[in-house]
Parts: structure tokens; sequence; C-alpha cells
């Protein structure tokens, strides 16, 4: 099955590369696009404290457009399994500033929070695009809603001190797509623009219960709004592969990925944005070019 090959976003605030339309400002896109993390957390599972720095920061940032990120995810609380939750002002402390110097950067910026407080501070800064851990609940809705912003709603059984403990479904892909689909409705009454819907892989979610989710996504990615899938560096990489080190699994992130572009998804999330594109392109041109097959 070749993969939907346009994907799309609006919002209502101005976004680098997106047409004005009657709708809004529409974000199109061909094949998957590439979310590149930008972590300025002391802690995450993969590349805490990397971009401690502003300088490192921007480095990043600028590798990751480079490449040909569509998008940069700036993250200021780790939300790994285990994680305590970090003040606001702390996660403020830690974002702002990158937000305010990559703002004029000609880039597509979005906030990966799940606090409404942050979320906001980030808008004012500049972001685009809420990116909410917690489903994107009624109060977030409302801060989209009102910035113009568009929104990723990621699905997690849970909170993050906890959710790995002990995750329970009755029919995990019902559960997960039903919330998603359920939510994507209700982002949309409460004035949200665009969505995008993510399963929430490794949140609350035990190796059987990932792999049932991205097993059936072609289910979700056959409805309206776009899909994105985070897998990056994930530990049921590190299960299957064997392989303990976060950043030694690129190579198995990117086999999750290439799979959940095949089935459709609009955007991945990844730490290693060169080789992701790498294989995005490649894996393109086998399924889309006439001359190949
Ligand atoms: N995963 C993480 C963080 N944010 N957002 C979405 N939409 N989807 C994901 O799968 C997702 C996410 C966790 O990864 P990371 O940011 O690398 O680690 P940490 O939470 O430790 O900062």
């Amino acid at each position: 099955m070749p993969p939907r090959s346009e994907h799309a976003l609006i919002f209502r605030r101005a976004v680098p590369g997106a047409e004005r339309t009657p709708e809004g400002w529409r974000l199109s896109w061909r094949g998957c696009g590439v979310m590149g993390i930008l972590n300025a957390t002391p802690d995450s599972f993969s590349d805490g404290g990397q971009h401690a720095t502003l300088e490192a920061a921007l480095t990043q940032a600028s590798a990751m457009l480079e490449a040909g990120a569509l998008v940069l995810d700036i993250g200021g609380e780790s939300t790994r399994p285990g994680a305590d939750p970090v003040s606001t002002d702390t996660e403020l402390d830690r974002v702002l500033p990158i937000i305010r110097a990559l703002k004029d950067w000609n880039a597509v910026l979005s906030i990966d929070t799940l606090k409404p407080e942050v979320a906001q501070a980030a808008l004012a800064a500049g972001v685009h695009l809420v990116n909410d851990v917690s489903g994107l609940g009624p109060e977030m809705q409302q801060v989209c809603a009102q910035a113009g912003a568009a929104a990723c709603i990621m699905h997690m059984q849970g909170e993050p001190r906890s959710m790995q403990v002990q995750p329970h479904y009755t029919d995990v892909v019902g559960e997960v797509f039903g919330f998603l689909r359920q939510r994507a409705q209700a982002a949309q009454a409460a004035g949200v623009p665009g969505v995008l819907l993510d399963p929430g892989i490794g949140f609350g979610k035990t190796l059987t219960h990932n792999l049932a989710l991205l097993r059936a996504l072609d289910d979700l990615t056959a409805g309206s709004p776009g899909v994105l899938v985070g897998a990056s560096r994930k530990k049921f990489i590190g299960t299957l592969s064997g392989v303990k080190d976060a950043s030694g699994r690129d190579a198995g992130s990117l086999a999750v990925h290439l799979d959940a572009a095949r089935r459709g998804a609009a955007m991945v999330r990844v730490h290693n944005v060169p080789a992701t594109m790498q294989a995005l392109r490649v894996q393109a041109a086998l399924l889309e070019s006439p001359g190949l097959e």
C-alpha cells in the first residue's frame, strides 16, 4: 500500500512555509514529515543534558533544519517513565530562551509540554504548534484555540511517574484510537484549527501494546487528521534488539518510522533527523516513482 503522499495542517496564525487560504494558514508537505526533538532538559532518557546551553541547542536546531526537519519540537520537561514533574518556572526557564532565539529562523516550532501555562507562554514567544503528551484536555484546547495554534494530541495512560507500572487495556487499539478521535472532535469543536493524532508509543504501554498499535496504524491514518508516531530510541526498541544504550537505537527507530510512514503517518518525531530523512527519501522513491516499478 503506498503512503498517503500529501499531508496538511491548518493554523490560524502565520506559520513559516504555510500558504494563506480561506480556512487559515495551510502547512502542507509531501510524504512523511520529520519533527526533530530538541530537549532542553538535564534528564531526558536519550539526549538529556546534551542541549543544556543555548549555544548547544541552537547548533542542534540548525543541524536538524539543515537535514530537512519540518518542525522542531522544543521540550523542557522529561516525560520518560518514572520522571518527576518540574515546576512551570523551571520549564519556562529552559524553553523560552531557545524559542526566542529561534523565532526569527523561519522554522516551524512546537512546544512539547503538558502545562497550559507553558504552552501559552511559548505561543506568545513564537511557537506555532502545541505537542501535548497528556492528550489536549479542555484547558489546553482553549489555549490553542485562542492562539490559533495547531496541536498534537497524544494518548497516555496514567502519568509519566507511574505509567509503566502496570498498563492495562481490554482492547488497546480500540481504546487508544477511540480516545484520539474523540479528542480530535472536541478540539475542533473548541476552535483548535488543526490537529495531529499520536498513539503515544511507550506512554502507559507494554511491548505488546506498542506493537499492536503500530501494526494497526493503517486504521488511524485512514481517517482525516494526520498521524504522528514517536518511537525514537524508546525502551521497546531496546527490548526487541537487546541494545541497552538509548543512543544506540537509531537503526531500530528507523525500522519503526519507515513502517509508520508506509502505513500513512504524516510525521515522525525523531532524535536523528539526518538518518531519518535519508531513509524516508529513499523509501518514498521506491514506493512512489513509477520508473522503479
Ligand atoms: N515522546 C516523548 C516526548 N514527547 N511527544 C509526542 N507527540 N510523541 C511521543 O512519542 C513523545 C512526545 C519522549 O521522548 P523524549 O522527548 O526523547 O524523552 P524525554 O521525555 O525523556 O524528554
